[in-house]
């Protein structure tokens, strides 16, 4: 678990030992050696993919009365058929094959779970985020390859990830430009001297997605599949690189919540701000959906698997998927991800352009950061 928390940690640890003159230490993992974890997509992923602990204590809250069947802020999605998948030469090579795709009829969250949402969730249960609580060390453990040095006790203090730019290039790491900053949390998004106040319409960050989907069971809402959220994402146009059509994100009028300049160093704010945008501050698309690009990345329930897509295109059409059974991510192949979808105000075209409505990243359940929040959804 924490497992790309973990690293990063370490970098960040080595880096203060190192001081007046701070030098990056590659940190080497021994690479998985449980083969089944490829490519058996269908087989349920291992009991170690989530955390029992957390799973019973998020299954155990139940949903709000006032919330039940309450769709307010929601909007109703007319399921239908779709080509899920890349659009143009940015898409990576997990987004092919593009797979003739089925969603039923759903509602969505107009927009991205904002803080005042959330403080009332908490306030309801006294729900403690992953952020907010320590490291357990002997789940972190079980989650890394063996041979790996255990944590130093520092870093299994309560911390999240913080975006800390850089003042010139770096290299493409985000050990460069991501922080562990202890008690950075969804009250306090740049670190412990920080606050929500006067954020209440902001979306709320540095919540992993085991907090999301606590949120959602107390809401009487689920998180979306990977399909409904790229379905909801194309706003009833089929084949479209973006929310709003194909003009470039660079042209026009601003759009969205994205980096412009060069990431990650210099961020020429052209859309007015430099990090979080309240939510709905640029137009909606198809659908009334507000920033499915940009502003935060938002997890969806699936696995994330890299050959998830050339597997579902064995079938002809694709019935309301819920992804697949197993994760796998070549780049960290012992830490089981989840899908988050959408982008966030660090994408641009020259990094990820997250905000391409097929575009896929990845991130383990418990892992929470100032840029990924959530939106969710419910059956008709
Ligand atoms: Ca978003």
């Amino acid at each position: 678990m924490r497992y790309q928390i973990y690293l990063l940690a370490i970098c960040i640890v080595l880096l203060g030992a190192c001081k007046p003159k701070p030098k990056r230490v590659e940190v080497v993992v021994p690479k998985a050696e449980d083969p089944t974890m490829c490519y058996d997509i269908d087989k349920t992923g291992p009991p170690r993919y989530l955390s029992p602990k957390l799973v019973a204590e998020i299954e155990a809250i139940q949903p709000a009365a006032a919330m039940l069947a309450n769709n307010t802020g929601m909007v109703l999605i007319k399921g239908g058929q779709f080509e899920m998948g890349g659009d143009n030469d940015q898409a990576r090579t997990d987004e092919f094959p593009k797979v003739p795709t089925k969603v039923n009829d759903f509602w969505m969250d107009k927009t991205e779970v904002t803080n005042a949402q959330f403080a009332k969730f908490v306030a309801a249960t006294n729900y403690k985020t992953v952020a907010e609580r320590a490291i357990d060390v002997g789940e972190l453990m079980a989650q890394l390859p063996p041979g790996t040095p255990p944590p130093p006790p520092e870093a299994l203090e309560p911390l999240s990830l913080v975006f800390d730019a850089p003042t010139q290039q770096v290299p493409d790491n985000p050990a460069y430009w991501w922080r562990m900053v202890k008690g950075a949390d969804w009250r306090h998004p740049a670190g412990p001297e920080s606050s929500i106040e006067g954020k209440d319409n902001f979306p709320v960050v540095h919540v992993s997605w085991y907090d999301a989907k606590a949120y959602a069971n107390w809401a009487g809402k689920r998180l979306p599949t990977e399909a409904e959220w790229e379905y909801a994402s194309r706003g009833g146009t089929n084949g479209q690189i973006y929310p709003w059509g194909n003009e470039p994100i660079e042209e026009g009028t601003v759009k969205a919540n994205f980096w412009q300049g060069n990431f990650p160093y210099f961020n020429e704010q052209k859309d007015g701000f430099e990090r979080l945008a309240p939510v709905a501050s640029f137009a909606p698309n198809g659908y009334g959906l507000y920033d499915m690009a940009g502003n935060v990345w938002e997890f969806c329930a699936d696995w994330y698997h890299v050959n998830y897509y050339p597997h579902r295109a064995k079938n002809k059409i694709v019935d309301n998927p819920f992804g697949p059974g197993n994760s796998y991510d070549p780049d960290e192949q012992t830490t089981p991800k989840k899908v988050i979808r959408g982008g966030s105000f660090l994408c641009n075209d020259s990094y990820c352009s997250g905000y391409r409505v097929a575009a896929r990243m990845k991130t383990s359940a418990d892992t929470g950061s100032e840029h990924a929040g959530f939106r969710c959804v419910r059956d008709k």
